[in-house]
């Protein structure tokens, strides 16, 4: 039988060839998916906080639910100072006990908000919950008041105005005489001031100055996240009595791209001036939950 060899040798050429084009084209294809995998991943690395060099790093996911979270309880309480009934919230941690002592921290809302602004924005018990559950802070109760303190119980349409500002001047008052009374015969919350802290964001954060700069005897630990102007104090005035200048943590933190970085600056600077030992750092972001949520999860982690 006669067989045509040339066309055995020319299908078999042609099979090696059309093997050899999709053996390149299989290479071409992995290594493109390689180099897109390592490209992505070198990014990916590069965009995540460096933890070792930035001590003020949060881990991501830190305000994201992980394991077991505490509560948030709405409570409500008759206030002498204003005539009004208040409300707060409380973050109690996981694995509370009502028959032991806690150390509390009295967290301070803005300009614009209420005692809800923490609970709808900041994420507080996911912060502390995470913190608490990885043994990186310490089980403790957190109060979330209304810090504006005036009769109506309501935020005026023009927040920077007097009646408003004054209104949160008045929680100093307010909070020695009626807020943390309540506390205190609700909850069994510590009474010396190493177990006492007080922090806020911008109005909060300014109020949280004021207020720990002035009961130093009360509170041991003060946090003031992108803290607003409108201090009492002077420069001058912006001390602490010599017992208290070594043993007072106060962590002052503000977004670099915030309007009010300023403020930071120079309440850090009078503070440190004066003498005061602080923990000043500052982050990307604005005047916002962003760095809110960083400032709350650093200060909870150094506290107590
Ligand atoms: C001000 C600018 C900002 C001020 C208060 C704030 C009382 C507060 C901002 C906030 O709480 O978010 O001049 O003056």
């Amino acid at each position: 039988m006669y067989v045509n060899t040339d066309f055995i040798l020319l299908w078999k050429n042609q099979i090696i060839k059309t093997n050899i084009f999709y053996f390149l084209a299989v290479i071409v294809v992995l290594v493109t998916v390689v180099c897109v995998y390592l490209l992505t991943a070198y990014k990916n690395k590069k965009n995540q906080p460096k933890e070792e060099s930035d001590p003020f790093a949060a881990p991501s996911g830190f305000d994201k639910k992980k394991g077991k979270l505490g509560n948030l309880t709405e409570k409500s309480y008759s206030s002498k100072t204003t005539g009004t009934t208040q409300k707060c919230y409380v973050y109690t941690p996981p694995g509370y006990k009502a028959n032991k002592v806690y150390p509390v921290m009295y967290l301070l809302h803005g300009i614009n908000g209420t005692h809800t602004e923490w609970k709808d924005n900041g994420n507080p018990d996911r912060i502390l919950s995470n913190l608490i559950n990885a043994c990186d802070a310490k089980r403790m109760i957190v109060v979330m008041p209304n810090v504006r303190f005036m009769n109506p119980n309501i935020v005026p349409s023009d927040v920077y105005g007097t009646a408003n500002v004054n209104a949160f001047n008045n929680f100093f008052n307010e909070l020695k005489n009626d807020l943390m009374p309540f506390i205190e015969k609700e909850y069994k919350v510590s009474k010396e001031r190493t177990g006492r802290a007080i922090a806020g964001l911008s109005m909060g954060g300014m109020e949280s100055l004021n207020i720990g700069i002035s009961m130093p005897e009360t509170f041991g630990f003060i946090g003031a996240f992108s803290a607003a102007p409108s201090l009492p104090f002077s420069a001058e005035q912006m001390k602490l009595p010599d017992e208290y200048k070594n043993n007072t943590f106060i962590m002052i933190c503000c977004g670099l791209e915030d309007g009010l970085l300023s403020f930071s600056q120079d309440y850090n600077k009078s503070l440190t001036d004066n003498g005061v030992q602080t923990t000043y750092y500052t982050i990307r972001g604005g005047h916002d939950f962003g760095v809110w949520k960083n400032g709350l999860y650093n200060f909870a982690k150094r506290i107590f």
